[in-house]
């Protein structure tokens, strides 16, 4: 019951929209021999998750204004923040998303039985409509960028916390995979600490806004023959391989908006607006009114997670590994000790 509940909500290997809870369990219940997904949460085990934002970036030195964010109730990307106080930092944001997930349970031999692997992420506002994802000037759509901290650089146990200033709780000063040069109006990814592992482009909404919590996954997208290892070819499995092989407990995640920071390139809307999705941390969804559901162009939907709980982590930001159908078989065979230790 506790995995039908971890796999109750999420999207369905690359679609937007997440499919129904009840039909999830309803399936699982018809078909008990199929083995559902690894899916492991920000909540499991070493996890974490948390926004920076380099408008806030003083140096430990001058602590007094930053503010450490991993215990808030939302974890957003941002490029622009229209807020005149920071005009030092370039009049912007440049938020970004760390997630981290506890592998202690993944072995080499999950990944050489995985077909795909993703991460997963929900919407946490309800005022994600269309001139959002693609700004009606320019024609530009946002999207989002996956990095992971690559398995040998430091900081892998950074500290989720709000209390930078007495704990060194992470903030962007010390976020790791990051080389900090407190210009907001640039991306400062460390390209030998950090690798590019997807990026996936925000979707079409026909009218209203995105259901609060809609899953959104981060996908790297391949297509390969019989004969080709699929765990070294798609970028997401080989980076989770790569930690394993390095020893290590726990992989770490970055994500950040694609679009650039200056209006006149990317157009008003999609800069100045925060990209806000559900960390373990918060426990209740926003309550929402109608969507479009069925996408005829008509908001006459109820939103079909407005209010839900995330007290089991629901909504919590996942990381998903998708076993192949060989073994599939397997576990029908007796693969009880796989399935012991899913942490869902
Ligand atoms: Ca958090
Ligand atoms: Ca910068
Ligand atoms: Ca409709």
């Amino acid at each position: 019951m506790f995995r039908s509940l971890c796999n109750a909500v999420g999207g369905n290997g690359g679609s937007l929209l997440a499919i129904a809870a009840g039909s999830v369990v309803a399936f699982a219940m018809a078909a008990p021999a199929e083995a559902l997904p690894i899916v492991i949460r920000t909540n499991d085990g070493n996890g974490a998750d948390a926004e920076v934002r380099e408008s806030e970036s003083l140096t430990p030195d001058e602590p007094s204004t930053v503010i450490a964010r991993g215990i808030h109730n939302e974890i957003a990307t941002r490029v622009f923040s229209n807020n005149t106080s920071e005009i030092p930092l370039g009049n912007e944001r440049n938020s970004v998303i760390y997630l981290r997930f506890d592998i202690s349970g993944l072995t080499l031999q999950d990944i050489e039985n995985a077909t795909d692997a993703y991460v997963q992420l929900h919407v946490g506002t309800t005022s994600w409509n269309q001139s959002r994802s693609v700004d009606p000037q320019t024609g530009v759509r946002a999207g989002f960028a996956l990095l992971g901290l690559n398995p040998n650089a430091p900081g892998q146990d950074w500290l989720e916390g709000n209390d930078y200033e007495f704990s060194n709780h992470m903030a962007y000063a010390n976020a790791p995979g990051l080389t900090q040069d407190r210009n907001a109006a640039t991306k400062d990814y460390n390209p030998n600490q950090v690798r590019h592992l997807a990026t996936v482009m925000a979707p079409d909404i026909t009218a209203g806004s995105l259901p609060v919590g809609t899953a959104i996954d981060f996908n790297h997208e391949i297509t390969v023959d019989d004969n080709t290892v699929i765990s070294d070819a798609d970028r997401i499995l080989k980076f989770l391989k790569d930690a394993i092989n390095a020893g290590n407990d726990t992989v770490t995640f970055l994500i950040g908006a694609t679009q650039d920071g200056n209006p006149l390139i990317s157009g008003g809307s999609i800069t100045n607006y925060n990209y806000v999705f559900v960390p373990k941390d918060r426990m209740t969804l926003p309550t929402q009114g109608n969507v479009d559901l069925d996408g005829d162009g008509v908001v006459a939907e109820p939103s079909p997670w407005s209010g839900a709980s995330n007290a089991n982590g629901e909504f919590s930001p996942k990381l998903i590994i998708v076993p192949e159908p060989a073994s599939l078989a397997l576990l029908g065979l007796g693969g009880l000790g796989l399935l012991r230790r899913r942490r869902c």
